[in-house]
């Protein structure tokens, strides 16, 4: 091992600093937080603490392919550039585009939108970020005239107040959610406040819990704004100096807390308390992120809550502010590249002709595009429609995260030309490219990303490339100078980018753009190299970088004030009837990573959530006639899929949630982008993606069962199956309509995969009853078990998945085996709560009746459990 590197985590937004220990020899890591990084102090979640586990090499895609067949760079480069010029020669340049992605970093991202929008000369470069920021990018620039986060990640240390608004941070940015809950124990008077739906993990650490109507938040903050108003705890002075438009604000949001009550479905009380605590606290910060976002009216939602702060002038200032919590680990490096198709390049857009202009000039090109590209749903109908006849996909899976998911791939499927680059070979999108592109992945990779709080980190290069994987700069690179730009795209090295996007950050600013990187305008390798995490703006005025934006009440728009804006609430597009009488609302899983392409490779990760689920209300489960822990089918008008249900009171009666990481690769009809509707918010484009009308009903399998194999196996796939990689083994849990005509059979063709050995059977049938279950041993080691039942009654899975780990069984376990239960004396830990140590939920429990447990840092005390990343400290809460 060698000296360890700092780098960043390429998952979510938090962006926390990582020092890794590389094992060069070995292809392997040990990861830990990098305690001088100001985003993490030290601390990572569970997806961070595993990145060691998903460098393996396996399923990388290592070489170019085209048409399935594998070949050289020069190939793959060659044709997509030559396809891309006489696409364009044919149909104009609006009928190619580039749909990228967050988790590019600055420098991809950037040579990127400068080939679509400054050379190709079409603003046909969008991103997932449209799924994901483009709201909050909407709402920014309306009251700021600039889309800038003001805050930090040091105001939660001085806020008096933090309510989390469409938020899952305990899940989704732990490790920010950690460094709250210290903040909470430290001072007990912090209040905490969470507006969601559902009753989340978030709400482990809240004082109040507002489980709001889906979509109506732009009601509650028009109520705070009429509220402080009628209470005289208003910042007039604030207001008048440094704002504009708020009469006509106030005007439009006059609306009493019993009406707000009735429309957000809310106990009056309650929202009085809320409303209440946010008049008398003078340090109120709002972190908001995707309940807010992906909405039809996702931008209102943004404005209603930023003027709450404008009234009370409670931004800008240390422990105050709205916050915007980005998703990916450089959503703010993409808007500030200028990803999205409405804008340009460093903050300046379409919607200015001076802009454009300039940038023009900057990178010496006569084509630069004129007007707004196609938004991402756009976009995709679009190529479905055969406008755009040329794509090409970069660090997104849209086959799985688009709404109208099967309208998507159906696009690709008739697209003349669709070039994907990726890390990882066999995606639900990968399926469909005609050029696929190896692009190194994040243990590879350097350059730079931007989180939350405006934070620039760099990501270092681990480990040489996989296979032939090169960087994304590089292969855009390659493609523009054979589209005859090699001119612009001359670069050699990342640091060459980075340096150009900062020289244009400062070029003609004046202070007139809030994003200014100047100050690394002639940044050297060197530098570059030792680069610190710092938050712009970096440039003459602060040369360190600046932590708080708007401090001096100065804004980016013409008046130099901050606009409020007078929002009329709307309600979601698509309303629940008859036909469909639910809602669908979407979001993540603690320890999954999107569409799982990465996470889904560490053991670890798959533990805690193993199987596509819906969560419905013991109300609608009645009505429906659901069972825990049996299958439901989900359908909209749409699409449909089938998930496990777990039936919890933590969900509104009338709302139903799945988790949105499940694709074809992991699940048959686990995939949930099919069901929901392509509604988009009229100013953002962003589409509505927690609110679709759907239906659920039991599905009733002719037989359910699962299969636990040491190796991966090849199953013919029934109607219903998941696979999930475990320690030393993959489990499948299956489910199909049709019955096999001779199990003995189908377990014969299904587990006998190359194992090479003579395999020993061992086999139990009950044919009455619809029961078969069989072990198969190679060379006296369990190679792989089947466990079949006519009903739902199969046993745990826990015990019998320990048994991979075994280089032999024993006598009584070999004897138990068909039992699927552990011999007497043995214990089952159950199902999996702290990832990071492997503690078991029965484990906790035994540890809580037995030894008296009373505290998490109790239980944390004597089985580690939740004392690492901590993400798990809910559940064990819950436990006890
Ligand atoms: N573990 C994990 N972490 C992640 C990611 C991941 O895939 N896995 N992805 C990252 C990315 S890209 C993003 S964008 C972030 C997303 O982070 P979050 O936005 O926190 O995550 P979600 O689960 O999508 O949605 C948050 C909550 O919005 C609620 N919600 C739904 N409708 C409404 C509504 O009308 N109003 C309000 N107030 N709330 C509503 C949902 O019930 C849900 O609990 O997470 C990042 N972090
Ligand atoms: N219904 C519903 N839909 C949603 C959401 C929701 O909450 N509900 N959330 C939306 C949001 S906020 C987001 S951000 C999106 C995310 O959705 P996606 O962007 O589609 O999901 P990922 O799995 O992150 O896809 C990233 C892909 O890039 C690959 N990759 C990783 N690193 C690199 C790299 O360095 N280079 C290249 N070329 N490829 C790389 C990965 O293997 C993977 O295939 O989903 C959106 N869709
Ligand atoms: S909170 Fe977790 S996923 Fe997010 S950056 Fe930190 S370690 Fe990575
Ligand atoms: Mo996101």
């Amino acid at each position: 091992m060698t000296k360890p590197i700092q780098t960043t985590c390429p998952y979510c937004g938090v962006g926390c600093g990582i020092s890794a220990k590389i094992d060069a020899a070995h292809h392997r890591l040990k990861i830990s937080g990098d305690t001088t990084h100001p985003a993490n102090f030290g601390r990572l979640c569970s997806k961070g603490s595993t990145l060691g586990e998903t460098v393996e090499l396996k399923g990388r895609l290592l070489q170019p392919k085209v048409y399935g067949r594998e070949t050289s760079w020069t190939e793959a480069l060659d044709l997509v550039a030559d396809s891309f010029i006489s696409t364009i020669e044919k149909y104009g340049a609006d009928a190619v585009a580039i749909y990228g992605s967050g988790q590019l970093l600055t420098e991809d991202y950037y040579v990127a939108n400068k080939l679509m929008k400054g050379f190709i000369g079409s603003g046909n470069m969008d991103t997932n970020s449209r799924l994901c920021m483009s709201s909050s990018v909407a709402g920014h620039k309306r009251a700021f005239g600039s889309d800038t986060v003001p805050g930090c990640y040091e105001d939660f240390e001085h806020a008096e107040m933090i309510v989390l608004i469409g938020s899952n941070t305990a899940w989704c940015h732990p490790v920010s959610f950690q460094r709250i809950r210290a903040v909470k124990e430290t001072n007990p008077a912090l209040k905490i406040v969470v507006i969601d739906p559902r009753r989340t993990a978030s709400c482990d650490i809240a004082d109040l819990h507002l489980p709001l109507a889906s979509g109506s938040d732009a009601a509650l903050f028009n109520g705070l704004l009429h509220f402080l108003s009628q209470q005289n705890e208003l910042d007039t002075a604030y207001i008048e100096a440094h704002t504009e438009g708020f009469a006509e604000a106030l005007n439009t949001a006059g609306i009493d807390i019993e009406q707000v009550a009735a429309l957000c479905r809310l106990n009056k009380d309650d929202l009085h308390r809320f409303y209440a605590w946010f008049a008398t606290h003078k340090k109120v910060m709002s972190l908001y992120s995707q309940g807010i976002n992906q909405s039809s009216s996702g931008t209102d939602k943004v404005n209603a809550i930023i003027n709450c702060h404008l009234a009370t002038g409670s931004i800008g200032k240390p422990g105050s502010g709205p916050f915007s919590l980005t998703g990916q680990p450089n959503a703010m490096g993409g808007r500030e590249v200028g990803g999205l198709s409405h804008q340009l390049a460093a903050h300046m857009d379409f919607s200015s002709a001076d802009d454009i202009e300039r940038v023009a000039r900057f990178w010496n090109t006569q084509n630069i595009a004129k007007k707004p590209g196609y938004p991402a749903v756009e976009l995709f109908d679009a190529i479905y429609d055969g406008k755009v006849k040329a794509v090409w996909i970069m660090g997104t899976n849209p086959v799985v995260s688009l709404p109208d998911a099967d309208k998507v791939k159906l696009a690709l499927q008739g697209c003349e030309f669709v070039v994907v680059s990726d890390c990882i070979a066999d995606t639900d999108t990968t399926a469909l490219a005609h050029v696929l592109l190896p692009a190194q992945g994040w243990s590879e990779k350097d350059g730079t990303v931007t989180n939350s709080e405006r934070r620039i980190s760099r990501q270092r290069a681990l480990f040489k490339a996989a296979g032939s994987a090169k960087p994304d700069w590089w292969i855009i690179t390659q493609v523009a100078r054979r589209m005859g730009f090699e001119q612009a795209f001359h670069y050699q090295s990342p640091v060459e980018i980075f340096r150009e996007h900062a020289q244009l950050s400062g070029f003609e600013n004046n202070g007139l753009r809030d994003f200014d990187i100047s100050a690394f305008a002639d940044i050297t390798p060197q530098d570059y190299e030792r680069l610190q995490p710092t938050q712009w703006p970096v440039n003459q005025d602060y040369p360190q970088g600046r932590a708080r934006l708007f401090d001096d009440g100065r804004f980016f728009t013409e008046s130099g004030k901050a606009q409020f804006i007078a929002i009329t609430p709307r309600p979601p597009v698509n309303l629940p009837d008859q036909d469909y009488p639910l809602i669908l609302n979407t979001g993540r899983l603690r320890d999954q990573w999107h569409t799982m392409t990465r996470t889904a490779i560490a053991a670890k990760l798959n533990q805690h959530k193993p199987e596509p689920f819906v969560e419905v209300h013991a109300v609608n489960a009645d009505r429906y006639g659901l069972v825990t822990n049996t299958l439901a089918i989900i359908e909209s008008c749409w699409g449909s899929m089938l998930a496990r249900v777990q039936i919890t009171d933590s969900q509104l009666p009338g709302s139903i949630f799945v988790p949105m990481h499940w694709t074809e690769q992991y699940a048959g009809r686990g995939r949930m982008g099919a069901l929901v509707n392509s509604i988009v918010d009229p100013l953002s484009n962003q589409p509505e993606s927690k609110h679709t009308p759907v239906r659920i009903k039991a599905y009733q399998p002719a037989w359910q069962g699962f299969i636990l194999s040491r190796r991966e196996l090849t199953i013919s796939a029934p109607d219903y199956w998941v696979k999930i990689k475990g320690e030393q083994h993959y489990r499948y849990e299956l489910a199909g309509i049709t019955l096999p005509e001779n199990w003995q059979a189908w377990a014969q063709q299904n587990l006998c995969d190359s194992d090479g050995g003579t395999a020993q059977w061992q086999e139990y049938q009950d044919s009455g009853r619809g029961n078969y279950r069989a072990a198969r041993f190679v060379n006296n080691q369990l190679e792989s078990v089947i466990f079949i039942a006519a009903g739902s009654a199969l046993p745990e899975r826990n015990w019998l998945t320990g048994l991979f780990a075994k280089s032999e069984l024993e006598k009584a376990e070999r004897i138990a085996l068909l039992t699927g239960c552990p011999p007497l004396g043995v214990a089952d830990v159950g199902a999996i709560v702290c990832a990071c140590f492997n503690v078991g939920e029965k484990t906790i429990l035994a540890a809580i009746r037995e030894k008296g447990l009373k505290t998490h840092q109790e239980v944390g005390l004597r089985l580690k459990a939740g004392t690492n990343c901590g993400s798990c400290v809910p559940e064990i809460k819950a436990l006890l």
